[in-house]
């Protein structure tokens, strides 16, 4: 069994570390496959480079679990939903139709992901057996922001356009949540062992809709890998306070901390669950010193709880790799 799997699914305090965004952007190996592939979507599909993308981190720094290179919009692209990636604007999708959204079936859906599905085969056959092979989804409200493109800032929703939409989000919603079930179990059958649900902009979420938006379509992801023994970790990036109730309702095996988040209140008040991340990825383009100061901070509040060290989001593309490596070279040595 993988380090990460000990952990979540025995509570074990043994060592584990890898990061969010460890694949891609940052690392020179990626940005070569990356300037010969311009479509990233068919990048994605790329089951032979995917899977090459997603060891890369794996050769250079040899941390314990790997996460497949793909993005949590390929379920709105399976669902018919074109999606483009521009450099300067981040992801474009064309105009949700509801009625060709509600017609699409499990086997036609499962089939347009058939390459991701692919690409995890050949990686789990490559990668050590102590190893983890991590899955994602999008949590629901997190893919419904790109599918209604509702985000104004990285801060802000577009309030007119929630509204505009409301109908056709909660027309959706169920249909949009049975999908990423089918897509985790997919990626499980394929040969991953853990599945981490991005829920990266709950933090936008008017307060009066959290139940509604964030709780309950996390809530009923979890039920399903619970009972499909699949281990799960969340991320409710920006909730805040939130935190706790959401730990509460929706129990998950483990929680991603994000940097606004205080240790030592996360582990008094976050209870019962594995916890993860937390450190803010600005702090690698810093200094070495004030890298490896921050870092404590988190592996010495949770040196006597399970704990996954990671991050409070994912690497920033101006990362230097080497940083990374110092970083995995001081956990490894401090943890023993
Ligand atoms: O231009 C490029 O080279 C593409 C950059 C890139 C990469 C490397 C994107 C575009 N996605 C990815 C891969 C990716 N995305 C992974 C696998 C690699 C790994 O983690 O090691 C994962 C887990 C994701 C998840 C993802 N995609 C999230 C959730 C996590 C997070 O960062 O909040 C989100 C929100 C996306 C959407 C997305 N994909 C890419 C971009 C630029 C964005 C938008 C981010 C935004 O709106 O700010």
């Amino acid at each position: 069994m993988s380090n990460l799997k000990k952990i979540l699914v025995n509570k074990h305090s043994c060592k584990s570390i890898w990061f969010m965004r460890q694949a891609g952007r940052y690392l020179p190996e990626f940005r070569e496959i990356r300037s010969k592939n311009t479509n990233f979507i068919d990048l994605c599909l790329n089951s032979k480079l995917s899977s090459e993308i997603t060891l890369q981190p794996i050769k250079r720094f040899d941390i314990d679990s790997a996460i497949i290179f793909s993005d949590i919009l390929l379920v709105p692209y399976a669902l018919g939903q074109n999606v483009n990636f521009s450099k300067n604007y981040g992801p474009k999708l064309d105009k949700l139709n509801i009625d060709k959204f509600l017609d699409n079936s499990e086997e036609m859906f499962s089939r347009k992901l058939e390459p991701v599905y692919k690409a995890i085969e050949i990686t789990r056959v490559k990668l050590e057996k102590k190893k983890s092979l991590i899955s994602f989804v999008g949590a629901p409200w997190t893919l419904i922001i790109y599918m209604f493109n509702l985000k104004e800032s990285s801060k802000e929703i577009n309030n007119e356009a929630l509204n505009d939409n409301i109908k056709s989000i909660n027309k959706i919603l169920e249909k949009l949540t049975n999908f990423l079930c089918t897509h985790i179990k997919n990626q499980i059958n394929a040969g991953a062992d853990v599945v981490q649900i991005f829920d990266s902009w709950a933090g936008i979420i008017p307060k009066k809709n959290i139940d509604e938006y964030c709780y309950k379509p996390n809530a009923k992801i979890v039920d399903f890998c619970k009972k499909e023994k699949i281990p799960c970790i969340c991320f409710p990036k920006g909730i805040m306070e939130d935190y706790e109730e959401f730990n509460k309702i929706v129990k998950p095996d483990a929680i991603n901390l994000d940097p606004l988040i205080n240790p030592s209140w996360a582990k008094k008040k976050l209870t019962n669950v594995v916890l993860q991340g937390g450190l803010d990825p600005k702090i690698l383009l810093q200094k070495d010193d004030d890298m490896i100061d921050a870092a404590t901070k988190y592996m010495y509040a949770f040196k006597d709880i399970p704990y996954v060290f990671n991050l409070g989001h994912g690497l920033l593309p101006e990362t230097d790799p080497d940083k990374v490596k110092k970083l995995v070279n001081f956990y490894r040595n401090f943890n023993g």
